[in-house]
């Protein structure tokens, strides 16, 4: 009987919200504030990570709306979580969806993809619980990565749920920052600046939660960082600070630009170090993405207020998706430092440390191409599509290339879908330019940019 098993697994939630994650509750309302102090976050103590996340639906405030919500631990902004190389990780969660499949997916980790540790393809049934147990390696690298909800053939979902649920799980709330200690340790003049974690998401409150696959991917959803609509940052004359953003939401593409301009020192991408500061004034940041950039406020470029945006972006493919301008954050500059501007080129310049590999000087083992295409499925109706590889329909549990651990490959990717990107990471991928046979449209972007 359903509502036997749903009265017990209430009183269970209960009881392990007290025992377990007190700690989480006690900080959620402060991501809520206007003024975004420290983002709710759970740091690693004595090299362990452990952390319980219990799904539910939950009716949530979200910017002064009570709304119904697919989420973690009855809120709707996720914590942060920090830990770093060496680490044990130990995330159990919990699953108290009615009839409906989840899991965990650590978005760039470099860990097993069997389980317990992160596999993907695992799902975890209603009033099912499964912990998530791994060790980081001493040498993953640091940086900014995300977790969150990789629910595949979702069962059970009688409002027209799809097949592939992740991106209605995403945007209901089930995902968070992931931060790996130690990106700024190797470079001593930047040791103590200020930094700020971005969590990018967004949602719709005028309306409920749309069933899955029907979420209106580019309609009036308002854009959040860290839970808070346009939230209020401070930064002194004279001071450098760190930003690392993710996008942490399901669908929504952003082009970073602060106007009027000030330029985006940029540090990592996607989790990775690039080898040296890439200086841009705008940057695009896919569902996924990450970007990390250092700020810096001089007397030469004074001490106007000005706003981060996200600017007017377009998405190739077939869906031809637009988004539009949207202010993400206010900055003002208060005060100053007594302390001198960083020269960013030097503080971020270390003399013997390693060297990225360049991969295009290595010799390559195979080469393979790829077309990803998204077709209409006519067997089931205008709307729907199915994704092919190669002209054939992509099935999870097949697979259709295997590859020699330690072996260099290049592969050319066509792609008129939907945005691909590479599960692990991708430091080590450099990007040739993109030639595309006449009769395709090369849409997205392509998973990372090159690190040289
Ligand atoms: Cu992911």
């Amino acid at each position: 009987m359903p509502g036997r098993a749903r009265t017990r697994a209430t009183m269970a939630r209960t009881a392990l919200a007290l025992a377990a994650a007190a700690v989480v509750f006690a900080a959620a309302a402060s991501a809520l504030a206007q003024v975004p102090a420290e983002p709710w976050t759970i740091r690693s103590s004595n090299g362990r990570l452990d952390v319980v996340l219990i799904d539910s639906a939950a009716t949530v405030n979200v910017l002064g709306t009570d709304m119904l919500l697919r989420v973690w631990n009855e809120t709707f902004i996720a914590p942060v979580l920090r830990a770093s190389p060496g680490d044990a990780i130990q995330i159990r969660l919990d699953n108290y969806l009615f009839n409906t499949t989840t899991n965990l997916h650590f978005h760039g980790f470099q860990v097993s993809p069997l389980s317990p540790a992160d596999n993907s393809n695992e799902m975890i049934a209603t009033n099912e619980s499964h912990t998530y147990s791994f060790s980081l390696p001493a040498d993953h690298p640091s940086g900014l990565f995300w977790y969150h909800s990789h629910a595949m053939n979702v069962i059970g979902m009688a409002d027209g749920g799809t097949l592939h649920d992740t991106q209605w799980q995403v945007y209901n709330g089930m995902s968070g920052a992931f931060v790996i200690e130690g990106i700024l340790d190797p470079f001593p003049m930047l040791a103590g600046i200020k930094e700020q974690i971005l969590a990018l998401r967004d949602i719709n409150t005028t309306i409920p939660v749309p069933a899955a696959g029907l979420i209106d991917v580019a309609g009036g959803s308002t854009r959040l960082v860290n839970g808070v609509a346009v939230p209020e940052y401070h930064i002194m004359m004279n001071e450098t600070q760190f930003w690392r953003v993710a996008n942490i939401g399901a669908d929504i593409f952003y082009t970073l630009a602060f106007s009027p301009p000030l330029p985006l020192y940029i540090f990592a991408i996607d989790g990775n170090r690039l080898s040296r500061l890439l200086v841009q004034d705008e940057y695009m940041l896919g569902p996924s993405a990450r970007v990390e950039f250092f700020i810096q406020i001089t007397p030469e470029i004074g001490n106007q207020s000005r706003q981060l945006l996200t600017l007017y972006t377009t998405v190739g493919g077939p869906d031809d998706d637009d988004f539009p301008e949207r202010p993400l954050v206010n900055l003002t500059v208060v005060g100053h430092t007594e302390q001198p501007v960083l020269n960013l080129t030097e503080a971020t310049t270390v003399p013997g440390l390693p060297e990225l590999i360049d991969y295009r000087n290595v010799p390559i083992a195979h080469n393979r191409s790829f077309v990803f295409m998204t077709v209409s499925d006519t067997d089931a109706g205008d709307d729907a599509n199915v994704f092919t590889i190669n002209g054939h329909m992509f099935n999870m549990n097949r697979v259709d290339t295997t590859v020699t651990y330690g072996d260099v490959e290049r592969w050319i990717i066509f792609n008129n879908s939907t945005e691909v990107h590479v599960r692990g990471r991708c430091s080590s991928l450099t990007r040739p330019p993109i030639i595309a046979p006449p009769d395709l449209t090369v849409g997205g972007r392509t998973p990372c940019i090159p690190m040289f």
